[in-house]
């Protein structure tokens, strides 16, 4: 068989926040187990990744955070890091992008396009704050998406609608920072003339038929409006320079470096392997196939900018072979959102949990094809009923039947039944299309069928009874203790892409001591005494569910803070009749501590009114200040003194703050 070549990545997280299960659904999930099945038919496959480092995401995280950049960088990616291996997402090589080598090869990258005739340097408006005194890019800027409306959108995308925004295309644009709206002011910034791309990315898309549709449909509504110039630079002071004498206090886009990381860990790969240029084996042989595993939020950018980036370099770099992306994992129905804490965070969920249920339920609801939701209690019971109830009951029962009658041994038959060829044969049948289905990145059926496999097996082992047979036709229990453990290896074999530790366990097991590889599959399986047994899997209780449910409410801001009171009508608000009044006399009363008396004027409508507000007003503070009356409050009288209405304060631990208008208002204007 041929040796493929496969050189694969996943988007670069970027450095400033931890990991969450949303990012593991989309990118590295699916790669570390296409990983892993290449490997397994023994091809030639190295799994690349690292921090993305530069730019405005890592910048304002470290404003907001009052720690310089490279703080943020380097604790972010140590975090990452540290999800990563405890889910055993095994990349060849992590690196990140403020690495001195990846700066140098982004900067190659810049002047070669430069020099080819790709980058123009252009003068433009640009969204500028006067509080802060900065030009504002990407992230700094929020306000209303041009295409879709949503809310939030960033100068630089939307996520919401996954479209590319001018900045200065924003509706309402607003300065993350101060909140100020910004002015618009000139600077010059460097293009990259995509228009020219146009025809080659055409001829070379031309081959990707077989690219997922999510994808093509991106890619062609892309091309279909046309391609324009975009800015690769920012006016910035963390990212990359520009390589350039008149570019100062210019740094290149991070969406320009960031791909290039791809490269740079290959590169670094090579070095720290002490054979530098085996990156050019992967980088520059043809018969590469490049993968990029991405969300669909990337997809542009992995399949447009970057591979006209590659097309006009120095070297003749490969080409994408595939963009796999996937769609979102929402949790409960609702998106991800790490402003407002509402993630599952890995290193929270490897607290509670073994990383292998992450890997099983994900891949088992990975959104490949449309948006999936992620839930406690379907996690539960995916658990439970699945990998408990139908695999590890499997493994169980056969291999405690083994140890109570058999001694611990497996034997190979003399011969097979018709029931026991044709459930093996079901069982390769399966085994071809898991391969296919692992070759397509169809992670989420590969899953079911190898559940069906475990499936087939305690209907064999139902249907034979082995608990009769062995005492009236031993040979006839020992066949089926023997079918059943070969199914068992196969699945040792073709789960372990997504179940590394479980299926070392299981063949542990059973003893099976070969180097795990597809081709196994085809060898018997001879005589086997078991190993130490013990539960494969345990299961997810109620509580454990209602505790996570908690939490997840509890850290997040979608949560309510306050108990609500029952919902009113509009027809009810209106019963309340509200006015903005002008204090005109206030004295504090003798013998009441809490009492202000009050004299107001409501367009020459005198009121007398009794405010539980002396400790934290003086009655200086509020003579001649405007305040919001409740007019048709019924009379009352409070020490002895009658209240003509109720003005309106806040009340907080910090004390009573009166409402005002925002500007003086005519007395008597209603408050709606
Ligand atoms: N860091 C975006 C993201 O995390 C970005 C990916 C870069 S891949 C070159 O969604
Ligand atoms: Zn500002």
């Amino acid at each position: 068989m041929k040796r493929e070549k496969y050189l694969v990545t996943s988007a670069l997280p970027y450095a400033n926040g931890h990991l969450h299960i949303g990012h593991v659904a989309g990118a590295y999930l699916p790669a570390d187990i296409f990983v892993r099945f290449q490997k397994l038919l023994g091809n030639d496959v190295i799994y690349i990744c690292g921090t993305d480092e530069n730019g405005a995401p890592i910048s304002i995280k470290a404003e907001a955070e009052g720690k310089t950049p490279r703080e943020i960088v380097d604790h972010y990616h140590d975090s990452i890091v540290k999800s990563f291996q405890e889910l055993e997402i095994d990349f060849d090589n992590f690196s990140g992008t403020a690495r001195p080598e990846h700066t140098k090869i982004s900067q190659k990258f810049f002047l070669n396009l430069l020099k080819a005739g790709y980058i123009i340097q252009k003068t433009t408006q640009q969204l500028y704050c006067e509080h802060d005194k900065r030009f504002l890019a990407d992230r700094y800027i929020e306000g209303t998406c041009p295409y879709c409306g949503a809310e939030g959108a960033r100068g630089d995308q939307c996520d919401a609608c996954g479209k590319l925004i001018d900045a200065m295309k924003l509706i309402d644009p607003k300065c993350k920072i101060c909140g100020n709206t910004p002015i618009v002011k000139e600077t010059t910034n460097w293009y990259i003339e995509l228009p020219k791309f146009e025809k080659p990315l055409r001829e070379w898309l031309k081959t990707k038929i077989y690219w997922k549709e999510n994808v093509l449909n991106f890619i062609m509504s892309w091309l279909n409006e046309g391609l324009i110039e975009r800015s690769i630079t920012r006016d910035l002071n963390w990212g990359i320079p520009v390589p350039l004498d008149d570019a100062e206090g210019k740094v290149l886009y991070v969406w320009f470096d960031a791909p290039i990381g791809y490269l740079s860990s290959t590169v670094e790969w090579a070095k720290d392997l002490g054979t530098p240029d085996r990156w050019k084996d992967y980088w520059l042989d043809p018969n590469t196939k490049l993968i990029h595993f991405l969300g669909k939020d990337n997809i542009p950018f992995h399949t447009i900018i970057w591979p006209s980036m590659l097309m006009e370099q120095d070297e003749e770099y490969v080409l994408p072979h595939d963009v796999p992306a996937n769609e979102y994992l929402n949790i409960k129905g609702k998106q991800t959102s790490t402003s407002r804490n509402y993630a599952i965070w890995v290193r929270d969920f490897v607290k509670y949990f073994k990383p292998e249920f992450l890997r099983y339920y994900l891949a088992a609801i990975a959104p490949e094809t449309k948006d999936s939701d992620f839930s406690w209690e379907d996690f539960q019971s995916k658990i439970n009923n699945e990998l408990a109830n139908i695999l590890g009951n499997l493994a169980n029962r056969v291999f405690t039947f083994v140890n109570k009658y058999f001694d611990g041994v497996i034997e190979k038959p003399q011969k097979l039944s018709q029931l026991s060829e044709n459930t093996l044969d079901e069982a390769h049948k399966l085994v071809n299309e898991v391969k296919e289905c692992y070759e397509n990145y169809r992670v989420r059926k590969a899953v079911k069928l190898i559940m069906d496999i475990a499936r087939s097996g305690n209907k064999y082992f139902d249907e034979t009874k082995p608990w009769f047979a062995v005492k009236t036709d031993k040979a006839a229990a020992s066949e089926t203790l023997y079918v059943c453990a070969k199914l068992l290896r196969i699945i040792s074999i073709v789960f372990s892409p997504v179940l590394p530790k479980a299926m070392k366990k299981l063949r542990a097991m059973m003893n099976l001591t070969t180097p795990l590889a597809w081709n196994e599959l085809n060898n018997p399986l001879q005589k086997t005494a078991l190993g130490t047994i013990e539960p494969l899997f345990r299961k997810i209780t109620d509580k454990e569910v209602k505790e996570q449910n908690d939490l997840l409410d509890k850290q997040s801001c979608f949560a309510p803070a306050f108990e609500h009171k029952p919902e009113i009508e509009y027809d009810d608000f209106t019963k309340i009749e509200l006015r903005v009044v002008k204090v005109i006399a206030a004295e504090t009363i003798p013998k009441a501590k809490k009492l202000l008396k009050l004299k107001i004027d409501c367009a020459g409508e005198i009121r007398q009114v009794i405010a539980g507000i002396s400790q934290y007003y003086k009655p200086e503070d509020l003579i001649g200040k405007q305040v919001v009356l409740l007019m048709n409050l019924k009379p009352r009288k409070l020490m002895g003194l009658e209240s003509q209405g109720m003005i309106l304060a806040a009340n907080s631990k910090d004390g009573i703050a009166v409402i005002v208008p925002e500007k003086d208002v005519p007395e008597g204007s209603e408050v709606l």
